[in-house]
C-alpha cells in the first residue's frame, strides 16, 4: 500500500508544522442533547439530507489541480499527488436515499454522557482530550468501536463514505470544499499558522494539548452541517478500498487493493482535520483511512440515521 504509507509519513511530518497559538472562535452552541426535536422533520441535532446522485470522487485530470493547490506541501509534485490522493478517483455516481446526520460532530459531553450512562469502556483513550471546559469540543482519540458503540446506543449508526461526501458537498455542484472551490482558512479548523516551530514541538510533546474548536463555530455548508472538513476528522462506516473502476496501479507502479485478510480491516476517514497542514487535506472528496482499532487526537465522529 504504497500511498497509505506516503500518508502515514505526510502526516508524521504534520506534527512537526508550525501550528497557532490561539484559536480565535470561541462561540459554541453544540447540541449535545440528542434527545431534543429541533424540527418536525429530523431528530435532534440531526438535519435531513434528501435522496439524490452523489457525484463521488474525482477525475484522473483533477489530480493536476491538487499538485497545484498543494504547492506548499512538500513533495507535492505529481506523482506524489498521485499516490496521496489516487484513491479519490475514479469519479463516479452513487445512489443516496435519504438520511439524517447530526448537523455537528459527536462532543466530548455527548460521549461522556453515553459511558455514564452505560459503563462502556472505550477503546481510545478519549479522556486524554476531553478536560474541564472541553465539552463542547468534538470527542477524539476514539477508535471505529468505539463511534459504532456510541451511535448504537443512540439509535443512529456512521455514515457511509458516500454518505459522508454527498452531505459535505451540502447540495452544491462545489467541487472541493463546502463553501467553494476555493480554499479559506476563516470557514474550518485546520490552519497551521502563527506558532513558531518550537513552540508548536514543544506544546505537542510537553502540552498534549490539541487544537480543536467547540462543534459547530465554524459556518454550516449547504445542508446546514458544521466542521464536515476539519476540526475532527470524521469515522465512516465503510472498510477502505479503491473505487471501483479503480485504474492508476500502472501510472503508480505498485498494487492497490483491499486490505489482506490477516490485517486489522482499516476503516474510512473524511474531512481531515485541525492538523492538517494544508487545505489540500480538508476537502471534500479526499479519503484516508486507519485500522478500526486505531486512535488519535485528530479523528472523531459524527452519526447518521435512516430516514423513513
Ligand atoms: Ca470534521
Amino acid at each position: 500500500m504504497g500511498s497509505r504509507i506516503l500518508k502515514a509519513a505526510a502526516t508524521a511530518a504534520i506534527l512537526l508544522l508550525p501550528v497557532p497559538s490561539s484559536q480565535g472562535a470561541t462561540d459554541t452552541r453544540a447540541d449535545d442533547d440528542p434527545g431534543t426535536d429541533t424540527s418536525e422533520r429530523a431528530p435532534g441535532g440531526m438535519v435531513l439530507i434528501p435522496a439524490g446522485t452523489a457525484f463521488i470522487g474525482i477525475d484522473e485530470d483533477e489530480l493536476d489541480q491538487l499538485v497545484e493547490m498543494g504547492s506548499d506541501v512538500p513533495h507535492m509534485d505529481g506523482l506524489h499527488a498521485l499516490q496521496w490522493f489516487g484513491d479519490e478517483t475514479p469519479r463516479h455516481e452513487v445512489a443516496i436515499a435519504p438520511f439524517y446526520l447530526d448537523i455537528r460532530e459527536v462532543t466530548n459531553g455527548m460521549f461522556q454522557a453515553f459511558v455514564e450512562t452505560t459503563g462502556y469502556e472505550a477503546e481510545g483513550d478519549w479522556r486524554a482530550y476531553a478536560g474541564e471546559g472541553r465539552e463542547a469540543h468534538p470527542v477524539v482519540n476514539v477508535t471505529w468501536h468505539d463511534a459504532n458503540a456510541y451511535a448504537q446506543w443512540a439509535g443512529k449508526r456512521l455514515p457511509t463514505e458516500a454518505e459522508w461526501e454527498y452531505a459535505a458537498r451540502g447540495g452544491s455542484s462545489f467541487r472541493w470544499f463546502p463553501w467553494g472551490d476555493r480554499p479559506d482558512p476563516a470557514l474550518a479548523n485546520w490552519r497551521h499558522e502563527g506558532e513558531s516551530f518550537l513552540d508548536g514541538l514543544g506544546r505537542l510533546v510537553f502540552g498534549r494539548k490539541i487544537r480543536t474548536t467547540p462543534a459547530g463555530v465554524f459556518p454550516p455548508n449547504g445542508f446546514g452541517l458544521h466542521d464536515m472538513v476539519g476540526n475532527a476528522a470524521e469515522w465512516c462506516a465503510d472498510t477502505y478500498g479503491v473505487y471501483p473502476g479503480f485504474a492508476l496501479e500502472e501510472r503508480l507502479g505498485e498494487e492497490q487493493g483491499p486490505d489482506g485478510e490477516n490485517e486489522t480491516p482499516r476503516r474510512v476517514v473524511r474531512g481531515g482535520s485541525w492538523d492538517a497542514p494544508n487545505p489540500v487535506f480538508v476537502r471534500i472528496t479526499a479519503r484516508n483511512a486507519f485500522p478500526e482499532t486505531h486512535a488519535s487526537s485528530r479523528i472523531g465522529f459524527r452519526c447518521a440515521r435512516d430516514a423513513r
